[in-house]
């Protein structure tokens, strides 16, 4: 992308009414729009990260077994009468009547209507285990919308949703989401920790919240500091490996980390007083399983082996994909912007060019444009008639983590200079070299890719 073709409309000034820096950082450097309290419009780099965080949760997702579509906002209340949530779900729920005077609602999670299609579908314990899940908008009216996309009234999830024969299925269920999870977070650059947690208005007793630790953070967490040494790496998972999965549930929750919802005093006083921490959270996803909650009020049966038929046991899973945004920024940012980890950013590289209308400088930087885009890769090329000063402020604001600068005084000696954002280390050599050294860093990044869902 060429910048002056580009829109990008970034702050110079902070905004007024952004309290918390990732808020702050996302509308000066032009990612999204208030429309309406907790109400954004995604502008084109926003709406281009939050297409990135979709596409690392479908990677996950579709790895651990799990069958993307999607359902769509508005529901119809007779489903939720159904398993009695549409009473009692309170304000959060906005409910509308269509021209024919029958309730809809905007949906705020989908257990009701998924089951809907499970139980229209699938009559036989041969058809299971299924886990489908979607990524779509939800409306929650929340009484206090604020920190921007954090605590949103419209915002973006993905929900999925695990449909077993038995309890210990439904359980092996719950393990791979966690697992799933914990690969996710740790490919767009943070350490989400699974922390105990309370069922709240989606119910059952067996659930985790995923927490980044973060001084903004709404939760607050009480944990084991061992816990935060965890890291789950590249190791490979056979995600249909009921014992590997539960030693990988187990790895993470066997030292103490809960919210303030289950914190356990007693229990809290047996971890050694060194290692003893209270934090705050902010809350990425949760896990949960139900069992029977959803299937037995809505008739969401199967045939077990004897003919039998038996309400199945679900679950459902649930990743804050525009939340994401915002944990990611608070975690990676320094006072002259946002600082994307390599796994998420918008573009792999921008080329600032230092001397725009120079002829050779425009045809160097040009050419190293092409290359990168004939070698996959995606570029923004500062090419706008601005100071150098100005260029590096703005690529510096929105974070791509690598620059290319390209100025005459180099290029005499066939030279350009590959900036690393977070370090701000910079290295002379040749464009060829650059593009080069790109590829090599994205490599593993993009090896991730599997088919679009
Ligand atoms: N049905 C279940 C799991 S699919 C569910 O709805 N879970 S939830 O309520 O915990 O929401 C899942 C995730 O959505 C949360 O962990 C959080 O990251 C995100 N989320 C919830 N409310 C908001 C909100 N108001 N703004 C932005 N993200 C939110």
């Amino acid at each position: 992308m060429r910048l002056s073709r580009y829109f990008l409309p970034v702050l110079k000034e902070d905004p007024k009414e952004a309290q918390i820096v990732s808020h702050r950082l996302m509308l000066r450097a032009g990612m999204i729009k208030q429309q309406a309290a907790g109400i954004y419009s995604w502008l084109p780099l926003g709406l281009k990260l939050l297409r990135r965080i979709e596409q690392i949760v479908h990677e996950e997702q579709q790895r651990a077994g799990h069958i993307p579509m999607l359902m769509p906002t508005l529901q119809p209340a007779d489903l939720w009468r159904e398993s009695g949530r549409y009473d009692d779900y309170g304000e959060e729920m906005l409910r509308v009547q269509d021209r024919h005077k029958r309730d809809l609602l905007y949906g705020p999670t989908n257990e009701e209507m998924i089951t809907d299609i499970f139980r229209a579908h699938v009559g036989s314990y041969k058809d299971l285990p299924l886990t489908l899940y979607h990524i779509q908008w939800k409306f929650r009216d929340e009484i206090r919308p604020r920190f921007g996309v954090m605590r949103g009234r419209e915002f973006l999830m993905k929900d999925g949703y695990n449909f077993d024969l038995t309890k210990e299925a439904a359980l092996h269920a719950y393990n791979r989401h966690l697992v799933s999870y914990l690969r996710s977070y740790e490919r767009m650059g943070l350490q989400a920790i699974p922390m105990r947690a309370d069922g709240g208005p989606i119910g059952g007793d067996y659930t985790h919240e995923f927490l980044v630790l973060a001084e903004t953070g709404e939760s607050e967490v009480f944990y084991d500091s061992q816990i935060t040494d965890l890291t789950f790496g590249d190791r490979e998972i056979d995600y249909d490996d009921v014992a590997q999965c539960q030693a990988v549930l187990e790895e993470f929750t066997s030292r103490y980390a809960r919210t303030d919802e289950t914190h356990d005093e007693a229990v809290y006083a047996e971890v050694p007083e060194d290692r003893r921490r209270t934090a705050r959270g902010i809350e990425v996803g949760q896990i949960f399983y139900f069992g029977t909650k959803y299937s037995e009020p809505m008739g969401a049966t199967v045939r077990d082996s004897s003919g039998a038929q038996v309400p199945v046991h679900m679950g459902s899973h649930g990743i804050g994909v525009s939340r994401l945004l915002g944990a990611i920024i608070e975690a990676n940012h320094d006072d002259k912007g946002i600082i994307w980890p390599e796994g998420v950013t918008p573009f792999h590289v921008g080329i600032v060019n230092l001397k725009q209308g120079d002829a050779s400088t425009d045809n160097a930087c040009e050419a190293i444009y092409a290359l990168l885009r004939t070698r996959g890769l995606d570029p923004l090329y500062d090419d706008r008639d601005e100071r150098a000063g100005t260029k590096f402020a703005s690529m510096d604001l929105i974070g791509l983590p690598w620059r290319i600068t390209v100025g005459p005084r180099g290029l005499a000696n066939n030279q350009v200079e590959l900036t690393n954002r977070r370090s701000g280390e910079s290295i002379a050599m040749t464009p060829e070299e650059a593009v080069v050294r790109l590829e090599q860093i994205y490599a593993p990044i993009r090896a991730q890719a599997l088919p679009a869902a």
